[in-house]
């Protein structure tokens, strides 16, 4: 579930972990993109129509703002066949696997974290034939805010929060989320690239007990913690 789109709305996306299924019930095994058209609305569209290889079995799928630029990229990989990683470039998912550096085969799970406090966001991959890897992404990056939410009211790691950033004309739109896919969980820390932005930016959120909280102005470049109600405070976690 995320805002592919960034139009402020939470879209989602469907793997299917089957073989392929000819009946062609929503489209047999295919991943499928439910585009948020706002007011409980959805409107169905095949992943593979936004540049995404089929593959069978497809079993994750990931979306972080692997090079900042303040589009979603999206991690691909299926039981049987190659993982990709695709890069947002004029309207479609375009596969920059082999320039990411990421080569291997056969993956079972992935999941996302800036694990050197850098700001560009890694990878750590599990591998039935070669066990856990991480890349650390060395791309050149760009403006970046990350964004760790704690809840009083609501559950202490907020769950279900939704925190955005104004970029431009664009409003950039993340949720906390515990597990996703088969097995995965990426860091719960949101993290925003902000492309060429310097800001400073504001930071509105929305938390699962129905609170909203406006944060800043926040220069980025940094990480901070945001505390369910204390709208005036906030720290570099
Ligand atoms: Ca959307
Ligand atoms: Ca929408
Ligand atoms: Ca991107
Ligand atoms: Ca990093």
């Amino acid at each position: 579930m995320a805002d592919v789109d960034n139009d402020g709305d939470l879209d989602l996306i469907v793997d299917t972990l089957l073989h392929p299924d000819w009946r062609g019930f929503l489209g047999g095994n295919e991943s499928l993109l439910f585009e948020n058209l706002g007011g409980m609305n959805f409107r169905l569209k095949r992943l593979r129509d936004s540049g995404v290889d089929y593959e069978e079995s497809p079993a994750n799928v990931l979306l972080e703002d692997f090079d900042d630029d303040g589009r979603l990229d999206l991690f691909h990989h299926s039981m049987y066949h190659s993982a990709n990683l695709y890069a947002w470039r004029d309207g479609k998912w375009d596969d920059r696997a082999a320039t990411a550096g990421i080569r291997a085969r056969k993956r079972l799970a992935g999941a996302a974290c800036d694990f050197d406090h850098d700001g560009r966001v890694d990878l750590a991959v599990a591998d039935d034939e070669s066990g856990l890897i991480i890349y650390r992404n060395v791309s050149p990056g760009g403006s970046w805010l990350e964004i760790q939410l704690r809840g009083n009211d609501c559950n202490r790691d907020a769950v279900g929060a939704i925190a955005r950033v104004r970029m431009g004309n664009q409003t950039l739109t993340r949720s906390v989320m515990k597990g996703r896919g088969l097995a995965c969980q990426d860091s719960a820390i949101l993290h925003f690239g902000l492309g060429n932005q310097i800001g400073p930016f504001k930071v509105e959120v929305a938390w699962p007990c129905g609170r909203h909280q406006t944060i800043g102005p926040v220069a980025p470049g940094r990480r901070i913690l945001v505390v369910e109600g204390d709208s005036l405070r906030y720290t570099e976690s």
